[in-house]
C-alpha cells in the first residue's frame, strides 16, 4: 500500500502586485503599518527590479513543482507518495493555507522545509512554529527539516557558482589573490547572539565549505539587506563592506549570497543595483554567483533531505 506523505514547502512570500505591497509589508511588521515614506521606498525598489516586479513568486512556484518531479520520480520510495503543498510566510498562499491544504485532502503525516539553508529562531523557526501550530489543529503530524546548509551537493553546486564567475574574472585579467570572495545573508538583529542562535555559525560554515570546494582562499563574510527598525543588526553591511575592501585595494569582487536560493528583491536590488552602484563609484568590478533558483541540484539536496525526514518518521 502506498503512504500519502504531505510536503509543507515554506517560503518568504511576495506581493501579488503593487497595491498589493502595503498589506505585505504590514504583514511583516506584524500589523504595523508602515509609514507613507516608508511604503514608497519599498514600491520604489520593487519597479526598479528589471525583469519582473516580483520574481520571488514565479520562482517559488517553480521551486515547489520541481520538487514535486524531483519526489514524484524517485525509484526508491516507491511505497511513498509525496504530495507538494506551498507555504508561504508573508503572502497568500499562507504557511497556514498549506497545512489546510494538506489536511482536507486527507493527509495525516507531513514534512516541512523552508527554501532557506539556514536554520535561524527569527527565520527558520517562524515558520516551523506557524506550521506547527496549525498542523496540530488539523490533525497532521508533521516533523521539520530546520537546515541543510552542508549538505554536500549543496556545496558542491555553490562552488561550481562561485567557481565560473572566478573564470569571467581570470579572462578579464585578475589574478586569483586580486580577487576577494564575499560570502553574504540576510543580517538579523544582533540580539540573535546572546541566545546562541545558530544562524551565524552555520553560514560561516556554509561559507568556509564552499570556499574549500572552489579553492578559493581570499574570502569573507559580510550581511545585507538589514531590516529598517531601531535596534541594531549584525554587520558589517555588505556596503560598508565594500568600502572598507576599496581601502585595501582591492579591485575584483565577486558577491556569494549564499543565505538566499532565489532572485528576489534582496538579490536583486540589494546586490545587482544598490551594491553595485557603489562598487561603481569606488570603481571596483562586482559580480555575483547565479541563484540557485531551481536547479536540478537544488532540487536533489531538498528531495534528500526531506525523504530522510521522511524515513526517520516511519
Ligand atoms: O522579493 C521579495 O518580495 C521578498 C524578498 C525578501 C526575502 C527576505 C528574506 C529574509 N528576511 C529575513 C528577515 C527579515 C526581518 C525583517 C525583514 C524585513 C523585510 C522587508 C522586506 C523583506 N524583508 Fe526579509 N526578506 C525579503 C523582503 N526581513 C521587503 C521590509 C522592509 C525592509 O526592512 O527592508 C524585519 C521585520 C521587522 O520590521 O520587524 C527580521 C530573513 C530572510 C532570509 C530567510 C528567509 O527567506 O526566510 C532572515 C527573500
Amino acid at each position: 500500500m502506498t503512504t500519502k506523505i504531505g510536503v509543507l514547502v515554506m517560503s518568504y512570500g511576495t506581493p501579488e502586485s503593487l497595491e498589493d505591497v502595503e498589506a505585505y509589508y504590514t504583514h511583516i511588521r506584524r500589523g504595523n503599518a508602515p509609514s507613507a515614506e516608508q511604503l514608497k521606498e519599498l514600491k520604489d525598489r520593487y519597479e526598479a527590479i528589471v525583469g519582473g516586479v516580483f520574481p520571488l513568486r514565479e520562482n517559488t512556484d517553480r521551486q515547489v513543482a520541481s520538487l514535486q518531479s524531483a519526489l514524484s520520480g524517485d525509484e526508491l520510495d516507491k511505497e511513498i507518495e509525496y504530495v507538494c503543498y506551498q507555504g508561504l510566510k508573508h503572502a497568500r498562499p499562507f504557511i497556514e493555507d498549506g497545512v489546510e491544504a494538506m489536511a482536507k485532502d486527507g493527509i495525516t503525516e507531513a514534512v516541512g522545509i523552508v527554501l532557506a539553508p539556514h536554520y535561524s529562531t527569527m527565520s527558520v523557526g517562524t515558520y516551523i512554529k506557524r506550521a506547527k501550530e496549525k498542523a496540530e489543529t488539523c490533525g497532521v503530524n508533521i516533523n521539520f527539516v530546520e537546515s541543510y546548509h552542508l549538505h554536500p551537493q549543496l556545496i558542491e553546486v555553490l562552488g561550481r557558482r562561485v567557481s565560473a564567475k572566478l573564470e569571467l574574472f581570470a579572462e578579464a585579467g585578475a589574478g586569483k589573490d586580486d580577487i576577494r570572495v564575499l560570502f553574504s545573508a540576510h543580517s538579523l538583529p544582533e540580539r540573535i547572539l546572546s541566545i546562541g542562535d545558530p544562524y551565524r555559525e552555520q553560514l560561516l560554515e556554509t561559507s568556509q565549505a564552499v570556499a574549500d570546494k572552489a579553492g578559493v582562499t581570499s574570502w569573507q563574510f559580510t550581511w545585507q539587506s538589514a531590516g529598517r527598525t531601531a535596534e541594531p543588526w549584525l554587520g558589517p553591511d555588505v556596503l560598508d563592506t565594500l568600502r572598507e575592501l576599496s581601502k585595501e585595494q582591492v579591485e575584483y569582487v565577486l558577491v556569494a549570497p549564499v543565505g538566499f536560493v532565489s532572485d528576489h528583491l534582496e538579490v536583486l536590488y540589494d546586490l545587482d543595483i544598490e551594491a553595485q552602484a557603489v562598487a561603481a563609484e569606488l570603481d571596483m568590478r562586482l559580480m555575483r554567483i547565479e541563484s540557485l533558483n531551481s536547479d536540478p541540484a537544488y532540487m536533489a539536496v531538498l528531495s534528500d533531505v526531506v525523504r530522510t525526514q521522511a524515513a526517520q518518521m516511519k
